[in-house]
């Protein structure tokens, strides 16, 4: 029986837009996650982890401290936290593909804009200070930021600021407050951090294993499994076809010497143009079908 100190700890967001598929993406590894979402934290049962439930603002600081091991958090939050920092104090493993959306400046309708020069001397509305900072710096520009909680998409209309700074996913705020979207500060979505802090050995295994099923995961998602039988002279060319597919398996078919079955992990998607390849080179019975688990 392993210790609680031996238990790895994963912080997730509360509730919130990452909330399920971060719980989505665990137990599609497997991890059968205890207790409703009330609590603060879970513990998984098959496996030697405690899941953490906080604000996704806290997250990078959970990590970055060593409080928790893992953390799932958007690039922006993420971004925001080690803008000024030069010790993270954690490391991003994987995008999560989840959580996508834009920091994008945006502006009323009738506000001239012609490139970030028009910002020089405006008072600009957000909750990512640090992140519009460094893109003002970047693009050598001196405004005013305002920094707010939320609300950012009220600043213009409450004559707090001329632009804004904020997330943008279908663009429907924007619209419903006449705003325009104007320049990107930052291209977003959810991912999957570790802290740098050292772990003992026992905790660093468990980590591996952690991570090998969440690779697994991430690579099925794309990933699909290909069968199909040829004749010997023609897998030379069939295995130069399959997309992303290292080491096929090629076994020979009972009763039909010459001929043989041939099965492959393609890591990218297979097209009907890729099968169509693999019948001209000679390939027949082709099948394509989904992974659902997979371990690298
Ligand atoms: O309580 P807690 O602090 O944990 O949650 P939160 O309220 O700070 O965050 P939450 O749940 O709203 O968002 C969590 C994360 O989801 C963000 O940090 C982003 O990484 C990601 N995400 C993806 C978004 C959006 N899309 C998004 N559209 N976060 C916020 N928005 C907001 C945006 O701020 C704006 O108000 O949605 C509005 C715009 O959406 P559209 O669709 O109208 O353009
Ligand atoms: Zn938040």
């Amino acid at each position: 029986m392993l210790s609680d100190r031996t238990r790895l700890h994963i912080a997730l967001q509360k509730s919130g837009r990452l909330s399920d598929y971060s719980r989505e993406l665990l137990r599609d590894a497997g991890f059968r996650i205890q207790s409703g979402k009330n609590s603060l934290t879970a513990r998984v049962e098959n496996f030697p982890a405690e899941l953490m439930f906080v604000r996704d603002d806290d997250i990078p600081t959970f990590v970055s401290d060593g409080v928790c091991e893992f953390g799932i958090v958007g690039q922006n939050v993420l971004e925001e936290f080690s803008a000024e920092r030069t010790d993270l104090g954690y490391e991003v493993l994987a995008e999560l593909g989840f959580g996508r959306c834009t920091l994008k400046l945006a502006a009323p309708e009738s506000m001239p804009y012609e490139g970030p020069a028009s910002l020089a001397g405006q008072r600009i509305a957000t909750s990512y200070p640090r992140l519009l900072a460094r893109f003002l710096r970047e693009n050598d520009v001196d405004a005013t930021i305002v920094t707010m909680s939320g609300a950012v998409e009220l600043a213009p209309r409450l004559q707090i600021a001329s632009f804004i700074c904020d997330l943008v996913s279908t663009g429907a705020t924007l619209e419903a407050n006449n705003l325009r979207a104007l320049d990107t500060v930052l291209d977003s979505q959810a991912v999957l951090i570790r802290t740098t802090r050292p772990m003992d050995a026992t905790r660093a295994d468990i980590a591996a294993g952690m991570m090998s099923r969440i690779e697994g995961v991430l690579a099925t998602k794309e990933s699909k499994y290909i069968m199909m039988n040829a004749p010997g002279e023609a897998l030379k060319q069939i295995t130069d076809i399959l997309p992303g597919a290292e080491a096929p398996t090629i076994v020979p078919l009972h009763g039909r010497p010459g001929n043989f079955a041939v099965h492959a992990v393609c890591q990218e998607s297979v097209f009907w143009e890729t099968l169509q390849k693999l019948k001209a080179a000679g390939a027949s019975a082709i099948l394509v079908v989904p992974i659902e688990k997979m371990m690298m």
